[in-house]
């Protein structure tokens, strides 16, 4: 073989493996990042600069009116799909064909790969079940599972049959070029409140950090390299206390917070926005610190009561902010479940109010940011 031929060849294998080429400075967490999620770090800087990212958890999973897989209210308020859509793999770990909110996987995939093909972006979340009782992701009982994940302990092997489940689910997701979609995992959530098995008061913040860690090295050692890695307590006081249980730069590309509206009254929409402002102070000085994105990795008011909550309270809200996106809960498709959506559907009283907020310029969809 001619000695320029194999240094082309191993220039371009080095190029799609690792964030090492590129020519920004913004690096992923992984070393061996591929180079579409290299590229997809790299736009999420370049597009905080133009504006806040509108994004809705299980948008395309289903509508608030409809379970049919594809519907996403969002369009059919706006005529434009969010900029970020979110995804729940709850029960991936069990081998399941749909999650923990019904969503088949295979429908799931399809979702990914259509949301990626028309330039938005994917996040997914876990709500994995508790591997010692069997119970759900709220079954806190026997507050040692995080300790018993962990290498040498009782459900360790078990936990990575669990993580390698979602690891071959990640493996399948492939654009049409045959390269890997790169995704948001944002792990083990709001783990500085205790209501689910990962929480504050279930597991100590050495073994949280271990399992972070753990679950990050073993789907990088399985091949898994176009993950960006979230991380996202619940509400913080400071600094310190939002970094109480981080993993470390090393295992972080973007830093948010979960943080919702509870109650109807004025009084409720006044501590939301006290909360909102102070978390969003955090996350952007300690993103802009750690070279990491910045995001509101979860909010919103359930059954949204207020006509013009997004033009009068959320829009102003975001202005003076530097925030990547904004993920609001999902629309339950759940008959048992009529006020639980955080976005408006069709019909909806927020519905115009909504339109009027997402066609501010600061406000991307996702054609704002794929022109
Ligand atoms: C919660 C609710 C639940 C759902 C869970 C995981 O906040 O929406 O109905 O099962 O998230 O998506």
């Amino acid at each position: 073989m001619k000695k320029s031929i194999l240094f082309i060849m191993i220039c371009s294998a080095f190029m799609n493996m690792s964030c090492g080429t590129q020519d920004t400075d913004k690096k992923l967490s992984d070393p061996q990042a591929t180079k579409r999620a290299c590229s997809l770090y790299n736009r999420l800087f370049q597009l905080k600069d133009k504006g806040i990212m509108v994004g809705h958890q299980d948008d395309l999973a289903y509508g608030h009116q409809s379970y049919k897989p594809g519907t996403s209210d969002v369009k059919e308020v706006t005529g434009d799909y969010p900029a970020v859509t979110g995804w729940e793999i709850g029960h991936l770990e069990l081998g399941a064909d749909r999650s923990l909110d019904s969503v088949y996987f295979n429908k799931m995939r399809e979702g990914i790969i259509e949301t990626d093909a028309r330039g938005g972006i994917n996040t997914m979340s876990w709500h994995g079940d508790n591997i010692i009782t069997g119970g759900s992701t709220w079954d806190c009982k026997g507050n040692d599972v995080v300790h018993s994940v962990l290498p040498g302990q009782a459900k360790h092997e078990e936990f990575i049959q669990w993580l390698d489940r979602l690891a071959t689910f990640f493996n399948t997701l492939k654009d049409k070029n045959g390269e890997y979609i790169p995704v948001v995992f944002r792990l083990y959530h709001e783990h500085n409140s205790s209501w689910f098995w990962w929480g504050a008061e279930q597991s100590t913040p050495e073994d949280y950090i271990a399992m972070w860690r753990m679950t990050v090295d073993h789907l990088r050692e399985s091949g898994v390299h176009h993950l960006l890695f979230a991380y996202s307590p619940s509400g913080c006081t400071d600094e310190a206390a939002y970094l109480e249980r981080y993993p470390g730069d090393e295992y972080v590309d973007i830093v948010g917070f979960d943080i919702y509206q509870f109650g109807d009254d004025e009084t409720a929409i006044q501590n939301y926005c006290r909360d909102m402002k102070h978390n969003m102070d955090i996350v952007t000085k300690y993103a802009e610190k750690a070279g990491k994105i910045p995001t509101v990795s979860e909010t919103g008011w359930e059954g949204i009561k207020q006509a013009d909550y997004f033009t009068k309270v959320i829009a102003p809200l975001l202005e003076p902010y530097k925030i990547s996106w904004i993920l609001f809960w999902r629309n339950a498709w759940e008959p048992n479940k009529p006020g639980h959506f955080y976005l408006p559907y069709k019909g909806h009283e927020s519905a115009e109010d909504f339109k009027k907020m997402v066609s501010q310029p600061r406000i991307l969809m996702n054609q704002d940011i794929n022109n």
